[in-house]
């Protein structure tokens, strides 16, 4: 890579269109991209900001299934959803585009045609698993068994959760399908297979060394440790050839022409990183620019920001795809983050023990910099972070209100005070006792030339994605600035050093000012509300750094004398205990509300209690339980209710209905014939109308994913005791 880069094409993971985004999304691929982003757009780099929604792929399919809904409408909701979202969190993408399009559609076909049409794929016949009752082979997510290497009894035909294993469905022990949870059987099927195993050699050189085609690529050492760690691991277990086509019914199609493609669909891992390049393509279109520039030319820079899941995609199977297509770019840098916990548990969707970013920010939309601000300050850049409300009143009192709002509140009102809000002019000579300055460079000039370090700083780290240390660096401009005040104390010095006061004030509205931008690609919309305390025109984002760090270097002014600053207004305000307590309890709440059984207040408080470990009971209150084996003879849904099933169950040959809230982990046509254990004597409750008799005990793994317990005999309505 020549340096600098003569462009940068920027991209972020393309979210599932299958759920909502939590926080710990938007830390993890999509915030410390906008940051980087809005630096370099700064720093006057020409620059393309990518993303767009993952519209293929089981997790659609899925969803679509367990909401008894249709892909289409599924991606729509969440494709609409996220555009709200993003914008609301001031994520800046040139263009958030969708796998569905038709042009995205070409662009992979198109792409697949060229590695075909070069025998880049070995055509294979294998025997895979086919589910006869849906009529459909099952890959990936569509196969669930016992993962051979952990015995995590849910493991997916492509991964286990539990212990990260990449899995092929045929590793695993008795598989069922997820759609019917039949037994399946195997079945001849012929895909195109991606020889992995041959690029071994290269992978490793360029992962390790930075080195392609005998030539420096990259410098290794400015990636991740994690990064080229999970890399490494994954090269040395040995690469297995991958294929790019599925047996599916949704998704894009291999191409027509190819002989055996019908009913073929492309992987959803070879389709969606394409998606960045037809995202491209459409965003090139609509600003009259050559796509082909920031994918093919040399000197341009790729970087993909990720999550730690998708590390050996965009590592090593993208990678692989592009080099065997010929023309494009390899990623300069895949700065990937870990994971963020929320109040010291893993972000669970099923469990809903999230925030989601679209509803907090409907809720608070003027939390939108607040939120940034945390997310930043707790960004797992290195390591798996933490996220807590306690952590987030204190980060957003102590940093955001009690240092830089009141840094900014102090200049203004002692500005509007002792100068009707008009910058002071000043000696260039006047001696400030106690601080720097020496003969050959006034105080005035040695603070500013300090200023200029410091935007130094926080551009370095964010360059280098240490985004936490940026984030330090632009809070330090303010903290700096406060000592200047703390230091001189111009509220008592007016009366009797006037020179000083006019000097220091000057100087500290400089800060303030410098601090607008150093602000703005962490808080953009905090730094605007400051430009306009300050009077100033809005901040324009290409180049305005480079600008500004030249002013400082030349030892210019940022605000000039005699400009009029606005009133002081408070740029955040504190947080109290009670908004914090009411977060925690809606967090709980949320999160019992989505745990079956837990439907009205008395129980969720039993599910709370459970987490925090229950006090003791005697053998009589466990004694009152009548707890029996069942088996389950039919499952429904609950109309308009996504969470409940109506379950029939078979006690010792006697019918019972019992509603559950086990919809969104299981579908109701794997549950016939499954054996459970229920509380037999737990008071009769309507629930939806439907009365519940009883209540099907259920096992929760750390992922927040239910399990059926089960008795080690198949034997209806036996008591347990
Ligand atoms: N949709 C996986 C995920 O959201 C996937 C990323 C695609 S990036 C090309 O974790
Ligand atoms: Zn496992």
């Amino acid at each position: 890579m020549i340096h600098p880069p003569k462009r940068y094409l920027v991209t972020s993971a393309l979210p599932y269109a299958n759920g909502p985004l939590h926080i710990g999304h938007l830390t993890g691929a999509y915030l410390p991209a906008d940051i980087y982003v809005r630096m370099l757009r700064m720093l006057d780099h020409d620059v393309a900001f990518i993303c767009g929604s993952d519209e293929h792929g089981a997790a659609i399919t899925m969803r679509a299934i367990k909401e008894n809904s249709t892909p289409q409408a599924i991606i729509d909701k969440y494709h609409a959803l996220f555009t709200e979202t993003f914008e609301k969190a001031g994520i800046s993408f040139d263009i958030y585009h969708r796998t569905s399009s038709p042009l995205h559609h070409e662009t992979s076909q198109e792409f697949f045609r060229s590695l075909y049409a070069q025998g880049q794929f070995v055509e294979e016949e294998s025997e895979q698993y086919y589910d006869q009752q849906a009529g459909k082979f099952l890959a990936d997510r569509y196969i669930k068994g016992t993962c051979p290497k952990c015995g995590n009894p849910d493991a997916y035909g492509d991964q286990c959760e539990r212990c990260g294993s990449s899995l092929s469905p045929l590793d695993l022990i008795n598989p069922v399908s997820t759609i019917t949870g039949t037994k399946p059987e195997l079945r001849k099927t012929t895909h195109w297979y991606l020889p992995l195993d041959k690029y071994e050699s290269w992978l490793r050189t360029w992962v390790e060394s930075g080195i392609l085609d005998g030539a420096e690529h990259h410098d290794p050492a400015e990636w991740k440790t994690h990064v080229i760690g999970q890399c490494k691991s994954w090269l040395d277990g040995g690469l297995q050839p991958r294929a790019m086509t599925r047996d599916l019914d949704w998704g894009v199609d291999v191409p027509q022409e190819i002989p055996g493609s019908a009913g073929k669909k492309l992987y959803v891992w070879m389709d969606a990183p394409i998606g960045y390049i037809s995202a491209t393509k459409q965003w090139a279109a609509d600003h009259q620019k050559d796509w082909k520039a920031y994918w093919q030319d040399p000197e341009s820079a790729l970087i993909h920001f990720i999550g730690k899941d998708n590390i050996v995609f965009h590592c090593l199977i993208f990678p692989a795809i592009l080099k065997a297509h010929g023309q494009y770019n390899l990623p300069v840098n895949v700065p990937a983050n870990q994971f963020l916990n929320l109040e010291e548990q893993k972000l669970s969707t099923s469990r809903n023990w999230a925030i989601w970013v679209h509803e907090f920010l409907q809720d608070h939309p003027d939390h939108t910099d607040a939120l940034r601000y945390v997310l930043t300050k707790n960004m797992p850049e290195a390591k798996d972070a933490e996220f807590t409300w306690k952590g987030y009143q204190s980060d957003v009192n102590a940093d955001l209100v009690g240092n830089l709002a009141n840094f900014v509140q102090r200049v203004l009102v002692l500005t509007h005070k002792f100068y009707e809000g008009k910058v002071p002019e000043f000696d260039i000579d006047t001696p400030i006792v106690g601080t720097r300055g020496d003969d050959e460079a006034s105080w005035h000039e040695v603070e500013m030339m300090d200023l200029f370090d410091r935007m130094w700083s926080v551009q370095d780290a964010i360059s280098k994605f240490d985004f936490r240390g940026g984030l330090k660096a632009m809070l330090d401009i303010s903290s700096a600035g406060n000592q200047i005040l703390q230091f001189n104390e111009p509220w008592k010095a007016h009366k009797t050093e006037p020179e000083t006061v006019a000097a220091v004030l000057n100087l500290c509205i400089q800060y303030v000012a410098a601090m607008s931008y150093a602000m703005h690609p962490f808080m953009p919309a905090a730094s605007a509300r400051l430009r306009r305390l300050l009077a100033l025109e809005p901040l324009t984002e290409q180049g305005s750094w480079v600008t500004t760090l030249d002013a400082l270097a030349a030892g210019e002014l940022l605000v000039p004398d005699g400009h009029t600053l606005h009133q002081p207004e408070h740029l955040f305000s504190r947080i109290e205990d009670e908004w914090i307590g009411m977060q925690v309890a809606k967090l709980h709440e949320m999160s019992a509300a989505a745990t079956p059984q837990a439907v009205t207040p008395a129980q969720t408080e039993t599910v709370a209690s459970a987490t925090a470990g229950k006090p003791p009971v005697s053998y009589d209150d466990f004694a009152k339980m009548d707890i029996r084996t069942a088996k389950v003879l039919a499952a429904e849904r609950v109309p308009k209710a996504d969470k409940l099933l109506k379950l029939t169950l078979d006690v010792s040959g006697v019918q019972r209905t019992v509603v559950s809230g086990i919809a969104m982990h299981y579908a109701p046509e794997e549950l016939p014939g499954k054996h459970v254990v229920i509380l037999a004597n737990l008071e009769p409750r309507k629930i939806r109308g439907i009365e519940s008799q009883g209540m099907i005990l259920m096992a929760e793994d750390g992922d927040g994913r239910l399990h059926f317990v089960q008795a080690a005999s198949d034997e209806s309505g036996m008591t347990i005791s």
